[in-house]
C-alpha cells in the first residue's frame, strides 16, 4: 500500500488528498526540462489554438478536439497583442501542452508509469486503470490564465464514474503563483454538466444543474515542488490568475477504469490504433 487508511478515508471523505515528497526533485526537473526542449521544437506557424477557460466551446477547434491521441500546444488566452503576433516568445506564451504525452513522449510515459503510481491508483480502487489523459500546465508569469471552478468528470465522464486526476507540483505552488484550490466534500454535490462533442460538429455543454459553486467554500493548496494532489472525478477546483513574476509548472494525469463505459460523446478521444494503455509497461 502506497497509502494508509487514514488517508483513504481522507480521500473519500474530502474528495483530495495531498502527499508531499511524492515524486523526487531530480524527475520533476527532467519532466520540466523535457516540457521546455518539446516547445522549443514546435513550430507554431498556423497552429495558434487558445485554451480558454471562459470560451470553451468556442475554442474547440479541430486542432484541440484531435489532441486525445496528440502532443499539441496550447496558448494562453492573454499571449497576442491586438495584431494577433505575440506579446513576448512562445517559451512564455504556451499555456498547456496535451492530451497524450504519456503515451508518446518516453521522458513523460517514465514519469507516469512509476511503480509508486501504480501502487497508489490500486490503493484508489482502479483494477483495470488506463492512462487516459494528460497534460503539462505552464501557468506561465504574469499572463498564466485561470481555469474557472470546474470537476474533471464534466470533461472527462464514465459511466459509472470512476476517474480521478494526478495532478503533480512541479514546482512551488503558491496563492500567488496561482495554486489550486478545492471545495473540501464537493465530490458528494453530483455532476453539474459534461462537456460533449456537438451533433453538428465543435463541443456543447449539457447541463444537468445550473446552480453556481459555493466558491465561499473554496480553500487554497499550496503545494510544494514533488507534492501529488489527488483530485476525485467530481470535485469542484479551481487555479486563479498568475501575476507573478514566476511561473507554476504542474503535470496533471487522468485515470479511468477499463470496467466503466467510457462514451463516444465525451470530447476527448482516440484514434483506433492508438488504444488506451495502463501501467503494463511499469518496471517492477
Ligand atoms: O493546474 C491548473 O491550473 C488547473 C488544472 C485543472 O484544474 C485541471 O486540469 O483540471
Amino acid at each position: 500500500m502506497s497509502m494508509n487508511a487514514d488517508q483513504i478515508a481522507a480521500y473519500e471523505r474530502d474528495g483530495f488528498l495531498v502527499l508531499e515528497d511524492f515524486v523526487d526533485q531530480r524527475a520533476c526537473d527532467r519532466l520540466r526540462a523535457r516540457a521546455e526542449e518539446l516547445v522549443r521544437e514546435f513550430d507554431p506557424a498556423g497552429v495558434v489554438s487558445v485554451f480558454s477557460t471562459h470560451e470553451q466551446t468556442r475554442t474547440s477547434d479541430e486542432y484541440f478536439l484531435a489532441s486525445g491521441d496528440k502532443i499539441r500546444f496550447f496558448f494562453e488566452e492573454n499571449a497576442f497583442l491586438a495584431d494577433g503576433t505575440l506579446r513576448q516568445s512562445k517559451e512564455r506564451s504556451i499555456n498547456k501542452i496535451g492530451h497524450a504525452l504519456h503515451d508518446l513522449d518516453p521522458v513523460f510515459d517514465q514519469f507516469s508509469r512509476t511503480p509508486k503510481i501504480k501502487q497508489l491508483v490500486s490503493d484508489l480502487g482502479i483494477t483495470e486503470p488506463l492512462l487516459l489523459q494528460s497534460m503539462y500546465i505552464f501557468k506561465q508569469p504574469r499572463i498564466g490564465g485561470e481555469v474557472t471552478c470546474h470537476q474533471d468528470a464534466t470533461f472527462l465522464f464514465t459511466e459509472p464514474l470512476r476517474m480521478f486526476g494526478l495532478w503533480f507540483a512541479l514546482e512551488d505552488a503558491t496563492i500567488e503563483n496561482g495554486c489550486l484550490w478545492v471545495i473540501p466534500g464537493g465530490h458528494k454535490f453530483g455532476l453539474k454538466s459534461r462537456f460533449v462533442r456537438a451533433e453538428g460538429g465543435g463541443t456543447r455543454f449539457e447541463v444537468f444543474d445550473d446552480t453556481p459553486w459555493p466558491e465561499e467554500k473554496l480553500q487554497p493548496l499550496k503545494a510544494r515542488k514533488g507534492t501529488l494532489i489527488v483530485l476525485h472525478g467530481l470535485l469542484p477546483h479551481l487555479s486563479r490568475e498568475n501575476r507573478s513574476p514566476g511561473s507554476r509548472h504542474a503535470y496533471t494525469l487522468h485515470v479511468i477504469d477499463a470496467s466503466s463505459d467510457y462514451p463516444e460523446n465525451n470530447w476527448l478521444q482516440r484514434s483506433a490504433e492508438m488504444s488506451l494503455r495502463g501501467f503494463e509497461s511499469c518496471p517492477e
